[in-house]
């Protein structure tokens, strides 16, 4: 295997090259390398000052963290740092590209550091539910402040070179590539240029008020997490000699990666990255150079946007002048808003290349066009053979949330250019789009979405063709078991505030008034025909609101009132409760903030399950990206089918089984798939391997 550490000689200075791609992750084989090459230059009378840099795209990334959770191999990365700083000879390292946690933590044990201009440095940890590991919380406030060192370490935020520099994180900036970088910061090492000190040496003053604000302030926002706690936990240790300080941190450290929560963080950091691996990331995407928008709504406004925010040029189209207008202004409040959040320039902001118009003829000469039209099948597939015509050979996608892709195709001369793309609303903030991938659509037109949702900064996640693809099919059979649990008398504010204490932004009920209760309505509609009879009307409820209507917060009233300061629950709803369970001998039984939480989730990850097992997502993962980067769900958590893994398969099947012995018309059944985990073993986790 390639050397991941090499050394050489340039007269008496001694070069440690760190060479583990793709980004320098201080994996065992790196650790025991650094090590080697450590005692090796130490041992070489020649060498009289050691300079430490990465080769390739990096510094050292931090640890690797797919070895968190195996059991850890010696070296570890605090040991390997604690050897750089006790080394006999000064030690400087030159950081480039990225130098983050345990990077970070191998450069503030060295005698002296520079900094590549455009590097970014940091202590991400506790966005992955740990801490600083290897010295971190320790030497970090010793050369920036606890302050400043509290900041970084419970924020992760990222800080470049020149901010590095002020905090005193690094001793200077510099341009140009890491060795030579590296060769001159040793020069200066050795002419008394560049002041080369063991850390650990610094005089470090106490913060009590820093250290009480943070925590105060952790208390407040972070209450839900661990690990931002136990950070502030350690930085308090700094004022302690290293060495008790080391070990408060390593105990801290230790009880971070064996919480759940840490599973959980990593698991979405991965996810984020997973989705990205389907069967048509060979294929080249197509060239896009001129995006076409059809219909001018909130989405379409929202995803031309998207694409302006990208800096692509769009053409918007509506045939209605007013919805036209409409649509521009809202494209135009949405960057001014941008601006204002510092999310673009003023001078992307002058440059935004938007054409509008009212008939699709505009279009000519886009090479991919999206559909945002009315969601009603004849709009739709008029509007795409519209397009196929001023645009052929182009790529056609469709925004549509549920229709039948498979459908739509067959009106297209040339489905094999027709794709779904199904975004997120705001389109301009929600960062999922879900890729729905028809039968004729061709590998490069799904690479080519995939692509633009790349230069969108979005996370794609790939989808076959069924009713509410990935999310919206899982959110169905949730949302459903929280309108029966309404049904059955327990109140809507209680199960919204039980499904917010599980770390969602807001329960179903605020949501559908948010989002305006005549979506679900339509959906209900649509789906009744094909409604199993055997099943109890979950919609009864929520029908009578619309029929009044009372479709949330756009009409004042919905599930909740809100005509006053605070929403407050319907007033109209327990006499419509009554009507209906009286209508179907229902007996009230209201449930407990636990056992809401357990069919809330038990129906989400039985509807996962089977989205799984049909091949719609094709990996468990791909769920869970879309539920942690769509819906909101609680990123410590992982994601459905992370929390399935959790709980086990048997415990799912025998929750189902408990659910459907309680409410025979519930619509609870065991999926096959779990059925085959819980008697055979395997996991969610498993069918994720090989991805
Ligand atoms: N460990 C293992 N694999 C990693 C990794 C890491 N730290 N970082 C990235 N990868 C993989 C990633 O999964 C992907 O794999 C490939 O590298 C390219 O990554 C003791 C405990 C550095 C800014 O949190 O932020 O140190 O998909 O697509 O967009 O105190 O990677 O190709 O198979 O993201 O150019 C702290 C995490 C760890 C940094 C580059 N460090 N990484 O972004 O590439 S904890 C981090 C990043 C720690 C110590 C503690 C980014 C990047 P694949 P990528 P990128």
């Amino acid at each position: 295997m390639e050397q991941v550490v090499r050394t050489s000689l340039e007269g008496d200075i001694g070069l440690i090259v760190l060479d583990n791609p793709p980004v320098n992750a201080a994996g065992h084989g790196l650790r025991a390398g650094l090590v080697a090459a450590l005692d090796r230059l130490v041992a070489e009378p020649a060498v009289k000052v050691i300079a430490l840099y990465g080769a390739g795209r990096s510094f050292i990334a931090g640890a690797d963290i797919r070895e968190f959770g195996k059991p850890p191999r010696d070296p570890w990365l605090p040991e390997v740092c604690n050897r750089i700083e006790d080394c006999a000879k000064p030690v400087v390292a030159v950081l480039h590209g990225a130098a983050l946690g345990g990077g970070l933590e191998v450069a503030i044990a060295a005698h002296a550091r520079v900094a590549i201009r455009g590097v970014a440095l940091g202590f991400p940890e506790v966005t992955l539910g740990v801490l600083p590991g290897a010295g971190g919380t320790q030497r970090g406030p010793r050369l920036a402040g606890v302050a400043a060192a509290l900041d970084l370490i419970t924020t992760g935020r990222r800080i470049g070179a020149e901010e590095a520099l002020a905090l005193g994180l690094v001793d200077r900036v510099a341009e140009g590539d890491p060795r030579t970088v590296a060769l001159a910061a040793a020069r200066d090492v050795l002419d008394g240029r560049l002041t080369a000190r063991r850390t650990r040496d610094i005089h470090i003053d106490p913060d009590r008020e820093a250290l009480e604000t943070t925590k105060q302030t952790l208390l407040h926002t972070q209450a839900h997490l661990f690990s931002p706690h136990a950070c502030v936990e350690a930085v308090a240790a700094a004022t302690l000699p290293l060495p008790e300080g080391l070990a408060k941190e390593r105990q801290l450290f230790q009880a971070c990666i064996d919480s759940p929560q840490r599973a959980g963080l990593i698991h979405a950091f991965f996810a984020e990255r997973a989705v990205a691996k389907i069967p048509e990331a060979a294929a080249t995407p197509r060239p896009v150079t001129r995006i076409g928008v059809v219909g001018a709504g909130t989405m379409g406004a929202g995803i031309t946007t998207a694409c302006l925010l990208a800096s692509e040029p769009v053409v918007l189209i509506d045939s209605a002048p007013e919805a036209l207008e409409r649509g521009a202004a809202a494209v135009a409040r949405n960057l001014d808003g941008a601006v204002s959040r510092g999310k673009m320039t003023p001078a992307a902001r002058g440059a935004i290349r938007l054409t509008t118009a009212t008939t699709l003829d505009a279009l000519a000469g886009c090479d991919l066009v999206i559909e945002a039209v009315f969601e009603e099948m004849d709009v739709k597939t008029a509007t795409l053979r519209g397009i196929e015509t001023i645009c052929p050979g182009a790529v056609i996608a469709t925004n549509t949330s549920y229709l039948d892709l498979n459908v739509m195709a067959e009106t297209l001369a040339d489905p094999r250019n027709f794709l779904g793309l199904h975004f997120f609303s705001p389109a301009h903030v929600m960062r999922l789009v879900e890729v729905v991938v028809a039968d004729a659509t061709a590998p490069e037109v799904v690479a080519t979405g995939f692509a633009l949702a790349k230069r969108l900064k979005k996370i794609a996640v790939r989808s076959g063709v069924c009713d509410g693809f990935i999310g919206n099919r899982i959110m169905s059979a949730y949302r459903r078991a929280a309108d029966l649990m309404a049904l059955d008398g327990t109140p809507i504010d209680a199960i919204d505030a039980a499904v917010r204490g599980y770390g969602f932004a807001m329960g179903p009920f605020e949501m559908g008034d948010l989002a305006g209760l005549d979506i679900g309505w339509a959906a209900r509609k649509r789906q009744a025909a094909t409604r199993d009879p055997a099943t109890r009307d979950h919609g009864a409820l929520a029908d009578r609101l619309c029929e009044a209507g009372w479709l949330g917060r756009k009409t004042g009233c919905g599930w909740y009132d809100h005509s006053g300061d605070t929403p407050v629950p319907n007033p109209a709803l327990p006499g419509l409760l009554r009507e209906i369970q009286q209508a179907e001998r229902i007996t009230p039984h209201i449930l407990d903030a636990d056992e809401i939480i357990t069919r809330y989730e038990t129906a989400m990850i039985a509807e996962a399950a089977r989205v799984v097992e049909e091949g719609i997502a094709r990996y468990p993962i791909d769920i869970d990206a879309v539920f942690l980067f769509g819906y909101g769900f609680p990123r410590w958590k992982g994601g459905p089918m992370h929390r399935a893994d959790e709980i086990g398969a048997a415990a799912l099947v025998a929750r189902i089984a408990r659910l459907a012995q309680d409410d025979p018309k519930g619509g609870w059944q065991v999926p096959a798939i779990l059925h085959c985990m819980a008697r055979e073993g395997g996991s969610f986790a498993g069918l994720n391997i090989g991805r």
